[in-house]
């Protein structure tokens, strides 16, 4: 059984394309999960049939925990990208909160913020650690931004929890950012 194969599938109609299976999630980005399992075992690419136990398994070893359950339904934690926004709750977040990124983005960050690019929205992390990680998937010495996020929070923008350390914000202005683990020298042109 490829759990890695099965766990980006799910992971991929719960954040990015439902409708590709014929499936429609709630406003809160839940969707039965007989529904989902339906939809994955009409297409059959496991040679094995999809259960319940088989999504829990995922969630048992994932170091992230990436969809959330409750009662008979599943959605993912974050990383959307449909059009249709998924409402968190809002939270009064941590003091200072960090971002992981690469450095050939960072002037247009220090210049107009953080986006949420291809997402619904700017995700941010709670510890150092955390964002380095997110940072490396696309550059092995990644820049490390702090956000304060306590200041911004008093300046009325809004946090949402969304689990695991990872907060969400629909857009970080520039001016509550700050670079704390630049590695590489840059070129000077
Ligand atoms: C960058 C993974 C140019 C931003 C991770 C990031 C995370 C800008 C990229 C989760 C920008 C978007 C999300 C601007 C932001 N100009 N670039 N103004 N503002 N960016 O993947 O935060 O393993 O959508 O810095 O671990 O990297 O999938 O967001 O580099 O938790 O569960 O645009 O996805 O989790 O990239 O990652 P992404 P992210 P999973």
């Amino acid at each position: 059984m490829n759990y890695i194969k099965l766990g980006r599938e799910i992971s991929c109609i719960l954040r990015h394309n439902p409708e590709e299976y014929n499936l429609k999630l709630d406003d809160n980005g839940f969707i039965g999960i007989d529904l989902l399992l339906d939809a994955l075992n009409k297409r059959n690419r496991y040679n094995k049939v999809i259960t319940l136990d088989n999504i829990k398994y995922i969630l048992d070893i994932s170091e992230k925990k990436r969809w959330e359950i409750v009662d008979n339904k599943i959605r993912a934690y974050y990383g959307h990208s449909f059009n249709n926004k998924i409402k968190f709750e809002e939270k009064e977040p941590p003091i200072i909160l960090y971002h992981g990124t690469y450095n050939d983005v960072l002037d247009n960050i220090l210049n107009e913020g953080l986006k949420p690019m291809q997402r619904q929205y700017v995700h941010l992390s709670e510890t150092i650690e955390m964002a380095k990680q997110v940072g490396k998937r696309r550059d092995n010495h990644p820049v490390i931004l702090a956000i304060d996020s306590s200041k911004a929070f008093d300046d009325g923008i809004k946090f949402y929890y969304s689990t695991n350390g990872v907060w969400l914000v629909d857009y970080m202005p520039p001016n509550y950012l700050s670079v704390i683990g630049r590695r590489r020298v840059r070129k000077i042109k």
